[in-house]
């Protein structure tokens, strides 16, 4: 018997436990890979030269519009249409402010770009609507590589603490702590594999191989959804990946091979 104390208990465990978006949430969802929190970390970085620049701007331009105007200064300077020295201020220092942003931005780009020796490869094909994985790496009892659908529940089958529009058959399962890379690719239109709180979203196009690394930092369920539009069912095409720790990852992969 379900009470609606335990109701709600439930639904605040299930977003504890579960790395989704709250509704009407504002920030950033927690960071399950270092990717990620470089990423949050240079948002932040930019976000200071934004709050910098946004000041020094209204500062210059309020104040202008405050002290320069026709009935304060009845009588304009002809000759006063330019300033050298001012003009090579405001021309240095952005270019100063965007080397800056530079430097920090390139290096998580390429740190990001790199995949060296992964533990484990995962191939994700994007279909209309659904996504497949497969793991090349093992095989199963038949000599095949492990591969699953992966569909979103429908809303009749879904169970208390479950999302509504989040949660799938069968989960993206990978082990904590260990560099893994995905191939990703689509099967009919393009589609894009996307789970924030890992720091991933990279397009599924037809007849191409993409690729992205990641690390879950720590175990959990994380969610992310289908992020280019691929037809009606677009919405309906979520992603879970599971972070399990390694031994447990083996007694799956080892189920998942029969
Ligand atoms: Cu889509």
């Amino acid at each position: 018997m379900i009470n609606l104390a335990s109701f709600t208990n439930l639904i605040a465990y299930a977003t504890i436990y579960n790395d989704a978006a709250q509704p009407w949430q504002l920030g950033f969802q927690d960071s399950a890979a270092p990717g990620y929190t470089g990423i949050v970390t240079l948002h932040n970085t930019i976000g200071f030269y934004l709050i910098v620049i946004s000041i020094t701007v209204f500062w210059a331009l309020f104040s202008i519009i405050y002290y320069f105007n026709s009935s304060k200064n009845p009588i304009s300077h002809k000759y006063l249409t330019h300033g050298t020295v001012l003009e090579l201020i405001w021309t240095i220092t952005p270019a100063f402010i965007l080397i800056a942003i530079a430097f920090p931005s390139f290096r998580l780009l390429y740190l990001m770009d790199e995949v060296i020796s992964p533990t484990l490869t995962i191939k994700i094909v994007g279909h209309q609507w659904y996504w497949s994985y497969e793991y090349s790496d093992f095989i199963t009892e038949t000599g095949e590589s492990i591969d699953f659908d992966s569909y979103m529940l429908p809303e009749s089958d879904l169970e208390l603490g479950q999302f509504r529009l989040l949660d799938v058959d069968n989960k993206l399962i990978v082990p904590v702590d260990c560099h893994i890379r995905l191939i990703i690719t689509g099967a009919d239109v393009i589609h894009s594999f996307a789970v924030p709180s890992l720091g991933l979203k990279l397009d599924a196009c037809p007849g191409r191989l993409n690729q992205v690394s990641f690390l879950a930092d720590r175990t959990g369920t994380f969610y992310g959804q289908c992020s280019e539009i691929c037809g009606i069912y677009h919405g309906f095409m979520p992603i879970v990946v599971e972070a399990v720790s390694s031994p447990d990852f083996l007694v799956w992969v080892d189920s998942a091979s029969q």
